[in-house]
């Protein structure tokens, strides 16, 4: 057999007594049954060949290897198991240097631990992102990355899921050398390791933990259990990486192993595999592929400096674009560019950005008064007061102003972008990007189609969202999009359930009971009574308590009183009778009758109609996918992601019960609003849930 062959996803050649084996399984080296197999076949070629004396393990592309392969969880084990394979490369009888070109994730890096040396290319990554997955790592990552770095900036590491660069790599000791080439040098270590006869074997050494250290790693896991104690996950991270300073490596990994068993099947793991593949699907646009041009973007315009404004203008500059911030006067526009720089200056005063990050970002900024200043713009991004008839005239002006290969786009939280696209006179450059507030923040990205948008406008602000980090998900053109219009949904129920005698705390309660960072009134304190009074002046919409509220003046926590009492500016608001009697007084005018629900009564009040609203927007088209909308709510809402999201929670339950269930409140409720959607009832009677209409659709080319 030649020296150098490729069997099957690894390769195999001999240099100067070297054997390099080259993981090569595009697109990401995922570390498949197939690969395992010829990797543990490989190394056992290396071992009975007099000619090498040394092994190096290396990746072929961008990456060094993504993991253990995802498609495979939830199915029959197959072997070579990932931890068997590792453990031949540590016991093996030559020397094993990784050469780490790119990221090594997960399984990978779990890799590079069992290597008895690691060499980090400039571009390498060492991270295990398995808790992202609902899991801990698997194959000895616990017990070997502690026995590397120490355990609590393991523990830390694997907790946040986060990478480390090569640099910080070579600081914490998981990297022996940092090489531009990392291949000649991992070479050239393999060999000095053989001819040294001996070299370091990561699970032959316990873990050095004094006193400080395991005070250090009681303190780390103590907030974890506070801060993530409701993911199974965490408790799971705790007794494996306590078990690497307590237990021989041997029973360590057992431990490992049998924790990672209980997780992979658990529902909270199936969810987020679920939403991981849907962020990978959500990229996929019907109509757009690998051949859709785009139109180079070197720089935004940002037309209005309010906080939308200056949160996306922000978020650009810290992708490194440059970005014309547009006002209509001095004053304003200074203020705008005052609040990004204190909102910068904040980031590092709590040492999420560097000082050199923020000013390099801030260099980025520049001011604007005037529509004309768009002229220079690729893109154009309209953040003005949302109303019609401003955002018509800004667009009547900028489809004049802006360069003929500009795209032009509205922040437009809910109103119809095919009406602003024609007040542009150029329909087929305009689109909507819907940020989500604090624009620099949040990672969803609504971006709405309009009936003219041409599809390289399209695949533009596509590639552009994963450019500043963002998770863009299509949006069809229609009232409030995805997101807004279920979260409507809510609000209604929110109102009905607290005209019917239910004090706002008890339904905020049930909200965050299920997993949402904040209740529903609690949210709509934080943003403002008024956003919503004025959208359903315009345009309609069920908020009795809501509108009397912002009538007396009480627009939440900028007024110190909403839903809550806030005071002396407190942030988190207290109780207040008047407005529970206030409900109830509202309720009985409205001849909603008294009822008093269960925390679990509650979630299905609540939820139920936002999933049935969700599948009229499937049915219209305004969402290609079900998992879209999943991803709308977990990254712009809050939905808990280790349910999957609204859709994949409704799957869990069952449709033909979200069907019944629906039939009860609208019966019970008089409100045939509540009856279950066409489109849903079809799957519940077919047997079928969400993610069958998904797959339907992906089958049809259609998603
Ligand atoms: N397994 C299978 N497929 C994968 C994969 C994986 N690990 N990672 C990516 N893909 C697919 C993805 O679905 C997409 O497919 C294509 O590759 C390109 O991905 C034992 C148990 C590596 C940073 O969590 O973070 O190891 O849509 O669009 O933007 O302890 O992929 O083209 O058909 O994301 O360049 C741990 C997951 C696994 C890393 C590249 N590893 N992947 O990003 O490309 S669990 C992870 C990523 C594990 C061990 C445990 C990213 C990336 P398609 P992409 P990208």
């Amino acid at each position: 057999m030649p020296r150098d062959d490729k069997t099957g996803p690894v390769g195999y050649d001999v240099r100067d007594g070297v054997a390099v084996l080259t993981l090569d399984a595009p697109p990401v080296n995922a570390l498949s049954a197939a690969l395992r197999a010829a990797l543990r076949a490989a190394l056992a070629r290396a071992n009975a060949d007099p000619a090498v004396r040394a092994v190096v393990v290396t990746g072929a592309g961008k990456l060094f290897s993504a993991g253990a392969d995802i498609t495979e969880f939830g199915k029959p084990a197959r072997d070579p198991a990932l931890p068997e394979v590792l453990a031949a490369i540590e016991a093996s009888a030559k020397p094993v240097v990784a050469a780490v070109t790119g990221a090594a994730l997960g399984g990978g890096c779990e890799l590079t631990l069992a290597c008895h040396a690691r060499v980090a290319g400039r571009r390498a990554s060492f991270g295990l992102p398995e808790v992202r997955l609902g899991l801990i790592p698997g194959a000895g990552g616990t017990q070997r990355l502690p026995r590397l770095i120490g355990p609590v900036a393991a523990f830390e590491t694997m907790l946040s899921g986060r990478s480390l660069d090569a640099g910080a790599a070579k600081t914490a000791g998981l990297a022996e050398a940092v090489a531009d080439d990392p291949l000649p040098r991992a070479c050239a270590l393999a060999r000095d390791l053989a001819a040294a006869g001996t070299w370091p074997v990561t699970s032959a050494h316990p873990v050095a933990a004094d006193a400080g250290t395991r005070a250090a790693l009681s303190r780390a896991t103590e907030e974890a259990m506070r801060r993530h104690g409701a993911l199974s996950n965490t408790a799971a991270l705790i007794r494996a990486t306590e078990a690497a300073l307590a237990l021989p490596f041997a029973e360590g990994l057992a431990l490992e192993r049998a924790e990672f068993a209980a997780l992979i099947s658990s529902p909270q793991a199936r969810a987020l595999r679920h939403v991981f593949f849907a962020e990978r699907q959500a990229a996929k646009v019907p109509g757009l592929d690998a051949a859709t041009p785009t139109r180079p973007v070197a720089r935004v315009a940002v037309i209005g400096a309010g906080t939308m404004g200056g949160g996306i203008a922000t978020a650009f500059a810290n992708a490194g674009i440059a970005v014309t911030l547009i006002e209509t006067s001095d004053e304003l526009l200074s203020r705008g560019i005052e609040r990004i720089r204190a909102g910068y200056a904040t980031s590092v005063r709590r040492g999420s950005v560097s000082e050199n990050s923020a000013e390099a970002a801030l260099a980025q900024i520049s001011g604007a008064v005037g529509l004309q200043a768009v002229a220079g713009a690729d893109l154009v991004i309209e953040a003005a007061f949302e109303d019609m008839a401003v955002k018509r005239a800004i667009f009547a002006e900028i489809g004049r102003a802006a360069g003929p290969g500009a795209i032009l786009a509205t922040n437009t939280s809910y109103l119809d972008v095919d009406e602003i696209a024609a007040a542009s006179g150029r329909a087929g450059d305009v689109l909507g990007l819907h940020f989500f507030s604090p624009a620099n923040v949040m990672r969803l990205l609504e971006v709405v189609r309009g009936g003219a948008t041409r599809p390289e406008v399209l695949a533009t602000a596509m590639a552009l969202a994963k450019r500043i980090g963002k998770l863009a998900v299509v949006s069809g053109v229609g009232f409030g999009f995805i997101g807004n219009r279920m979260l409507a949904a809510r609000t209604r129920a929110a109102e009905r359930l607290l005209l019917a005698g239910n004090p706002p705390g008890r339904i905020d309660a049930a909200v965050t009971g299920f997993g949402f960072r904040m209740g529903s009134f609690a949210m709509t304190d934080l943003a403002g009574l008024d956003i919503g009074w004025r959208a359903r002046k315009a345009f309609g919409g069920f908020a009795p308590v809501a509108d009397r509220l912002a009538e007396m003046g009480r627009l939440g926590q900028k007024t110190g009183r909403g839903f809550y009492l806030y005071p002396e500016g407190a942030r988190t608001g207290t109780a207040d009778p008047e407005v529970a009697d206030l409900a109830m007084t509202l309720g009985r005018e409205l001849g909603i009758a008294p009822e008093t629900l269960d925390a679990a009564a509650m979630t299905e009040r609540l939820f139920l109609p936002m999933v049935n609203e969700a599948a009229r927007i499937l049915d219209e088209g305004i969402a290609a996918r079900a998992s879209d909308i999943d991803l709308v709510w977990i990254n712009g809402y809050g939905w808990p992601v280790w349910t999957g999201g609204p859709m994949a929670w409704a799957d869990d339950i069952g449709l033909r019960t979200v069907v019944a269930k629906l039939d009860a409140q609208a019966r019970q409720l008089n409100l045939p609003e509540l009856a279950p959607a066409p489109l849903l009832r079809r799957l519940a009677a077919e047997g079928r849930g969400f993610a069958g209409f998904d797959a339907e659709r992906r089958a049809e080319g259609r998603a």
